[in-house]
């Protein structure tokens, strides 16, 4: 058993118990307490406005190193909704090491639905028997992650995970897939499930027999207990693979008269029309408050004309005999410093602007540390194609980006057409089904060095990622805060102070 990234002061092991932050909108400060390795967290979807120093990632932060500890301090700042953190260095996401985050709504501002009579975070994901030591140094050899062993429900396998409901109330899941590689279906025996936010955006509230939740995707969905008082299965199932993992959990009835019965419902398994219908029809519930009232106001996405437009294109491929995957063509490499450090102390050579293109290249996949620069301000249009057989599953740190459309084949001009532009959802991470492309809208208001990467965690990790430079010449606190005063130090920064303490 290894010891892991601790929070609080309390451990998390492999098959953890579960922690939840709850956050008031304002600022937070979370020490980790790291064992044993050199460790670093993320918090999926938090916004870290004005804040790239703090996101966790390779390319803003040193790690923390054994033994030692580090604050952060962000604020969640205008986002409310359900969210979660992981460790985001090596393969240590396949250690678990989750939690769920709950960013309140201020209580004068009304959530567009009652208050429920109980709030559970699920965290869903396929799962490794293997040490994630194991796993690394199997990529690390040039190989593909092999297929998961099974799927948890907030670290507990089938039948483990339990929550308990009192008869005629009504419940709220935040349900995030913290797994590697499989996108997941959620469902509870004889029960509907209504879904009300998805990371950070209050949703049409559509009512579903299942729900489909892609790789790092994050929800919430109300249910009501309002069948005959007993056990009932709660079931996670793989979709899109051959075969199909399928793990339950248990819903309780406080008045239960007997134990869970029947055969654990179906769901689907490999049709991708099913999920992609499903995906159009989560919409953003325009009369809804989110972090401030009427978040919409005078703003709406779809009148505003974007002045880029960004096409990436993932592969999976060899280089040197080894196992890698690319963004058009590039396939990330860390550098010796981290890059926002880098760029902080003005330190030459350590990344190149424009070392990954704005188009497909077309070409076969080449090693670089992939940084793309983008303006200050300006709203662009990024269109992700998927010309592989698999499910992809984008994530960009340091913001929310508005799903405008995703449709099968090649991408053209013309499938404007076809764009959402009135009630697309807002959210930090969307799925690209196999042959397929998703297009998103992003107002680039965040200055910062951001990660964009696969949460299909191994291609992740072998390159299928790069970093967004969201760049402006002011110097000033309204655009960025300055450095953080317990910044650790390390690579080709080793040495340089931040601020006095
Ligand atoms: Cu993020």
């Amino acid at each position: 058993m290894i010891s892991k990234c601790q929070i609080s002061g309390v451990d998390i092991y492999r098959r953890s118990e579960l922690r939840n932050l709850h956050v008031a909108l304002g600022f937070l400060s979370i020490p980790w307490l790291i064992q044993a390795v050199a460790c670093m967290v993320r918090r999926s979807g938090i916004q870290q406005r004005r804040n790239s120093f703090e996101d966790g990632v390779y390319g803003t932060t040193c790690p923390i190193p054994p033994g030692k500890n580090f604050t952060y301090i962000l604020q969640v700042k205008d986002q409310i909704g359900s969210f979660y953190y992981f460790p985001s260095l090596a393969f240590h996401k396949a250690a678990g090491g989750f939690g769920g985050i709950r960013i309140l709504s201020r209580p004068r501002i009304p959530v567009p639905f009652p208050d429920p009579a109980g709030d559970y975070t699920v965290l869903i994901g396929d799962w490794y028997e293997s040490n994630h030591t194991v796993l690394k140094a199997h990529l690390d050899g040039g190989k593909k992650l092999p297929f998961p062993d099974g799927i948890l429900i907030n670290g507990r396998g089938p039948g483990g995970a339990s929550f308990n409901v009192e008869q005629g109330k009504t419940y709220r899941l935040r349900i995030s897939n913290v797994g590697l590689q499989n996108s997941l279906n959620f469902r509870i025996q004889n029960h509907r499930l209504t879904l009300v936010e998805v990371e950070g955006t209050h949703t049409l509230q559509t009512t579903y027999s299942s729900i489909d939740i892609h790789l790092g995707q994050s929800c919430s969905v109300l249910f009501t207990a309002d069948q005959p008082a007993q056990d009932y299965y709660i079931v996670v199932s793989s979709r899109f693979t051959n075969p199909v993992l399928t793990t339950t959990g248990t819903l309780r009835y406080s008045n239960s008269a007997g134990p869970v019965s029947g055969p654990p419902p179906g769901g689907p398994t490999i049709q991708i029309d099913w999920s992609l219908n499903q995906a159009r029809s989560i919409r953003t519930n325009l009369t809804a408050s989110g972090p401030r009232p009427n978040p919409q106001g005078s703003y709406h996405y779809g009148l505003i004309n974007t002045t880029r437009t960004i096409r990436l294109a993932n592969s999976a491929g060899q280089v040197n005999g080894k196992q890698r995957y690319a963004v058009n063509s590039v396939s990330f490499v860390p550098a010796d410093t981290p890059l926002k450090l880098a760029d902080y102390f003005k330190i030459e050579g350590v990344f190149r602007i424009g070392s990954i293109s704005d188009n497909p290249y077309g070409g076969g996949i080449y090693l670089d540390t992939s940084v793309m620069n983008a303006d200050y301000r300006a709203f662009i249009e990024i269109v992700f194609q998927n010309d592989e057989d698999i499910v992809q599953s984008w994530h960009l740190d340091g913001y929310s980006f508005f799903v405008v459309g995703m449709d099968g084949g090649q991408w053209t001009a013309a499938s404007r057409n076809g764009y959402n532009l009135r009630d697309g959802v807002s959210r930090c991470t969307t799925q690209v089904y196999p042959k397929s492309w998703t297009a998103i809208y992003v107002a680039l208001d965040n200055v910062g060095m951001w990660n964009l990467r696969s949460e299909y965690w191994a291609r992740q990790y072998l390159g299928q990622q790069f970093y967004v430079r969201v760049y402006t010449t002011s110097a000033s606190l309204r655009d960025e805060y300055p450095i953080p005063k317990n910044a650790l130090l390390c690579g080709r920064a080793s040495g340089r102070s931040t601020r006095p303490l």
